[in-house]
């Protein structure tokens, strides 16, 4: 049998429960005491299984277990209530869950489900006892069941289920006859399946082919029936679940048929040893939807323990993947990626979260980071998170984290509907001190909630007109952004919280490249392709007659005093208004050229400058003013907005004087002359053009 071997060591420590956003400061929002998870003073249990988070009345709570009440030497169950947008946490133990209750193990295996089948979802736990190699071979305890109701939980009894004290370590619930109520499998030295029959009664199920209590008999052949590992699964066609229980020489399924169950090999045999005589046994298995073939790939988490070539000077405890694809679902294969051909870990409580969004899940793992006996720490956040290629193939994540994120343990991730990851941590002693010197003195206890934020593409690509600004959303949320590379700075780019804009300078091709970042991650290279296409030149307008032409032959809207005149897109107008036009041209891409200089519509006499009594109009900047004999030698002058107001006065303005109009914004204006010498007055329409 498998033997589970542990160093022991104990832990003296000050604990408190902090939370903080990754924006704000940290929240302390608990008090927690001596001898963390030093359970009836035995030392650290096993970590094997994960915490439970899960949603209730529009809530989200995240019950923990190896957290100690008040100078006690046991633990509890322990429900805290989680505020992801604060980022923080309140206990709400008593609330929700009615009571303190001790536990016997840390990080027991606990499922959400409607096991009752009342329409609200219970709480299930299967507490393995604890995994402490000074205490076996008495490791069991008794399952626990909290029944749900409106509020929160009320702990009640599963005849059978909750009744005997056993060793649970491997376990599974599913309605596996397909008749709307939970069923549950448990076991280790052997596993029993239990029909719930919907009125509160599990009943065990007879297994054909079990031996002894203990040993299947398959093709004349004895096989153990123990397990670390169940999981209710179709791997056939019809409608039944089967239970895949995955022991270590050779995995089995357990097939239902007319109320029997019959234990069949699955797999080759031996396929899990990955080295000459290294082979444990597989502690969770996850199936894994398969896009190509629709049906469940098989990821298998093996518990195995290291020989010294591996792992150092000593043997240790380490984790193995193991995958089952379902083109070729016997064959079950060693996964191997950077990671894990380079480095020893120990994994646990695979987590199936689609991190960057491309529709396949990924996988997050927590870490034991009890290695922290022998000076070893935590591998990097990034290097726990496995990315799905599309094809169920997983390798490490090329995000970075911030250092003190990579020595926490995760706990959650929620991916949320604005391609962000809300990723809740616990770090239950880190035994190095702020020098990164291992110390077993100093430890800590806290929570953190953090985000991880993808870009809305990672590769966009956009087109811009010379001159103009253009900016691109890259995130969904307020985020920092890096810029890595500007392959041409004539181009400007600057930066908001969640979105690059770029002025367009240099007619052509560019690339700009950033990373999403903030103090708690940097993500990957994302990029812009730009095109900063040429504006059409400025038009120029030209009389034939009594109509205008611009230079420009497509592409034209022509502007009278400034105003739009739907319609007038030809290269020529008649000009048959009083006013000045103007036309700008737009090319195939879109790009407008500057407005042309004005021209004046309807002439009636002949215009030379000596005849105006005010040039240029339009203007830009200055007028000139100049008066006939018989209007006088200097005015008065006063110019009026389209609204009527004041804009712009001046005394005995004298002939032949240039005005300085240029603090007046773009318009049309009326000029307003009165003659000093002869009383007479003038009125007429001007246009300030840019
Ligand atoms: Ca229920
Ligand atoms: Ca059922
Ligand atoms: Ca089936
Ligand atoms: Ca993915």
């Amino acid at each position: 049998m498998n033997l589970r071997y542990f160093s022991l060591f104990i832990f003296f420590l000050t604990i408190s429960i902090d939370s903080f956003s990754q924006a704000g400061p940290k929240e302390k929002f608990a008090t927690l005491q001596k001898n963390f998870n030093s359970t009836n003073n035995g030392g650290p249990t096993w970590d094997e299984f994960g915490d439970l988070v899960f949603e209730k009345n529009n809530k989200t709570y995240w019950l923990a277990t190896f957290c100690n009440v008040q100078d006690t030497s046991i633990d509890y169950y322990r429900m805290f209530e989680i505020d992801f947008n604060s980022g923080s946490m309140k206990e709400v133990t008593k609330e929700i869950l009615g009571d303190f209750y001790p536990t016997s193990a840390y990080n027991s295996p606990m499922y959400y489900k409607d096991v009752d089948n009342d329409g609200i979802k219970d709480l299930l736990i299967f507490n393995i006892g604890k995994e402490l190699e000074a205490t076996r071979p008495n490791w069991s305890d008794y399952n626990v069941f909290f029944k749900g109701d409106n509020l929160g939980f009320k702990k009640a009894e599963l005849p059978g289920i909750t009744t005997e004290k056993k060793y649970h370590h491997a376990h599974d619930l599913a309605d596996f006859d397909n008749d709307g109520d939970l069923d549950i499998a448990y076991g280790s030295d052997v596993t029993q399946i239990f029909m719930n029959d919907g009125k509160g009664n599990f009943i065990e199920q007879k297994i054909q082919n079990l031996e002894a209590g203990s040993i299947y008999r398959i093709n004349n052949q004895r096989y153990n029936a123990g397990t670390f590992g169940l999981l209710f699964s179709n791997l056939d066609n019809d409608k039944e679940l089967e239970l895949l229980a995955t022991v270590s020489e050779q995995p089995i399924s357990l097939d239902y048929k007319n109320g029997v169950w019959t234990a069949n090999l699955f797999g080759e045999k031996g396929q899990f040893i990955w080295k000459n005589n290294v082979h444990i046994g597989v502690e969770q298995t996850l199936e894994i939807p398969n896009p190509q073939t629709k049906k469940n790939d098989y990821f298998f988490r093996v518990t195995t323990n290291d020989i010294p070539m591996e792992g150092g000077s000593q043997m240790k405890w380490m984790t193995k993947m193991f995958m089952s694809k379902s083109n070729k679902i016997d064959s079950i294969y060693l996964v191997q990626n950077d990671l894990s051909k380079t480095n020893s870990f120990f994994y646990l409580d695979p987590k199936l979260v689609d991190f960057n969004f491309d529709g396949t899940p990924d996988l997050f793992f927590k870490e034991d980071e009890f290695w922290g006996n022998t000076g070893q720490k935590l591998h990097a956040i990034n290097q726990r998170i496995w990315l799905n290629d599309g094809n169920n193939n997983f390798n490490p994540s090329k995000l970075k984290f911030a250092d003190d994120a990579n020595q926490l343990v995760y706990i959650l991730a929620k991916s949320d509907s604005v391609k962000k990851i809300n990723i809740l941590f616990s770090q239950r002693g880190i035994p190095f001190d702020k020098n990164g010197k291992f110390s077993q003195d100093i430890r800590y206890l806290y929570n953190r909630i953090d985000t991880i934020v993808y870009p809305i593409q990672n590769v966009q690509t956009i087109k811009l007109c010379a001159g103009s600004n253009l900016k691109s959303l890259v995130s969904k949320v307020p985020i920092g952004i890096l810029i890595v590379e500007n392959s041409n700075t004539n181009n400007l780019v600057t930066i908001g919280q969640d979105y690059l804009q770029i002025k367009g300078n240099a007619v052509g091709e560019g690339l700009i490249t950033y990373k999403l970042k903030n103090d708690f991650f940097e993500g990957e290279t994302n990029s812009i392709k730009y095109s900063i296409i040429d504006k059409p030149p400025v038009p120029l307008i030209t009389r034939e007659g009594s109509n205008l032409v611009s230079s420009n032959s497509t592409g034209n809207q022509w502007y009278l005093d400034g105003i739009k005149l739907q319609g007038e897109n030809n290269n020529k107008i008649k000009a048959s208004s009083t006013g000045v036009y103007t036309v700008q041209s737009t090319n195939n891409d879109g790009c407008i050229s500057d407005f042309s200089k004005g021209e004046y519509g309807l002439i009636t006499s002949t215009l030379k400058e000596e005849n105006l009594m005010f040039y240029p109009n339009p203007f830009v900047n200055n007028i000139k003013l100049s008066f006939s004999a018989e209007f006088g030698n200097s005015a008065d002058i006063k110019i009026l907005d389209n609204k009527g107001i004041s804009r712009f006065e001046k005394k005995s303005v004298q002939n032949g004087e240039i005005v300085d109009l240029s603090l007046l914004p773009v318009g049309t204006y009326i000029l307003n002359l009165l003659s000093n010498d002869m009383g007479k007055f003038i009125s007429s329409k001007i246009v300030k053009i840019h």
